[in-house]
């Protein structure tokens, strides 16, 4: 008869010396395959005697059930191995020291708000703030912007799906004035206050985002200029950019808030910038119907506004020519202002 027994040491063997998955179905295959050494021995229990051939199909078949154990013993051990390889080399050791936390730095839009609040506070100007979401009311009438005007359309004004106690729909406020129509309402005169914070408009490109950054000042009293205006904001320029190399002139211009209204115009006398005029910021003397709209008198209180965009500021400062810069987060231009 066959020497099954030795079959299946050797099968045992070879299973135990199989070091991976594939190595072990090789070696499975040898014995128990299509063209196995069991498989032959089966194949051949046709051509022995009928007497004989019960007891030798037990044989195989009890020998075939032992070389199936040793294999799925082989295969949990090869199992087991993979996941303590994958384990030591996955170790963390949490013993070692934390990596601690590193330094944030101040965006430098950001830097340019709290300087401008530092410049104007020195000066005796209060702070205001106010929601981003705002009524038509506040952002546009009471500002004397008509009703039809184009800033009122969707495709300027980003609206909000909710209506205000007059049945208008709210908005993302387009400029930073309502603010100061809300202190100008709830404070009596001599008002001067600045309002710096972010303002949304439907505008996206090299030189436009739908989210950006504006300070307006109000300076409201019996007896304020044109001239004091000048003076207060050269005097802001020369702190803000850090030198008295700097001219400042104003140029007729239109807003429907301001009546006279004027565009503020700088140019540096030293520097990178030098030589050249440079649009910086709007101005202008509140218009009666404003000035009523804080419940003043107008033939009483005259009041002077200017507006500035803190992007425009913060480039012409650190001498940055892509605004999109300032809304990538990107750190290795950030890190540049920590
Ligand atoms: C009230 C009344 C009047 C603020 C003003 C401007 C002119 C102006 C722009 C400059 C660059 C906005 O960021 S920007 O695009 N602003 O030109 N702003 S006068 O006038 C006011 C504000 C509040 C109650």
């Amino acid at each position: 008869m066959w020497n099954l027994e030795a079959i299946v040491a050797r099968a045992q063997v070879d299973f135990g010396a199989a070091g991976d998955p594939a190595s072990l179905e090789n070696a499975k295959a040898r014995y128990l395959g299509k063209s196995g050494e069991l498989t032959a021995l089966l194949k051949t229990l046709g051509t022995l005697p009928a007497d004989e051939r019960k007891s030798a199909g037990a044989a195989i078949n009890a020998a075939k059930e032992r070389l199936e154990q040793a294999l799925d013993a082989r295969r949990a051990e090869l199992a087991g191995e993979k996941l303590a390889a994958r384990l030591a080399e996955e170790a963390l050791d949490v013993t070692l020291p934390a990596r601690g936390r590193t330094r944030g730095g101040v965006h430098p839009v950001m830097r340019t708000w709290q300087r401008i609040e530092t410049i104007f506070q020195s000066i005796g100007f209060d702070i205001a703030d106010g929601p981003e979401i705002e009524t038509d009311w506040y952002n546009f009438t009471a500002l004397n912007n008509p009703e039809n005007h184009p800033a009122r359309s969707m495709q300027d004004t980003f609206y909000v799906d909710m209506k205000d106690v007059d049945g208008k729909q709210l908005l993302l406020r387009t400029h930073t004035s309502p603010m100061q129509v809300r202190y100008a309402r709830l404070h009596r005169p001599p008002i001067k206050v600045i309002a710096p914070g972010r303002t949304y408009r439907v505008d996206s490109d090299a030189t436009h985002s739908p989210m950006f950054h504006q300070v307006e000042g109000l300076w409201i009293d019996e007896q304020v200029s044109f001239a004091d205006l000048k003076g207060v904001y050269t005097d802001f320029l020369r702190r803000f950019f850090e030198t008295d190399d700097l001219q400042v002139r104003f140029r007729p211009s239109y807003f429907p808030f301001t009546e006279p209204s004027a565009e503020i115009d700088m140019k540096f006398d030293s520097g990178p910038h030098k030589g050249r005029w440079l649009e910086i910021s709007g101005s202008g003397q509140v218009h009666p119907d404003v000035v009523r709209n804080f419940g003043l008198d107008p033939e009483r209180y005259i009041g002077f506004a200017f507006g500035s965009g803190l992007e425009r500021l913060t480039m012409l400062r650190y001498g940055i020519d892509d605004l999109r810069l300032f809304f990538e987060g990107d750190l290795r231009f950030l890190k540049q202002f920590s």
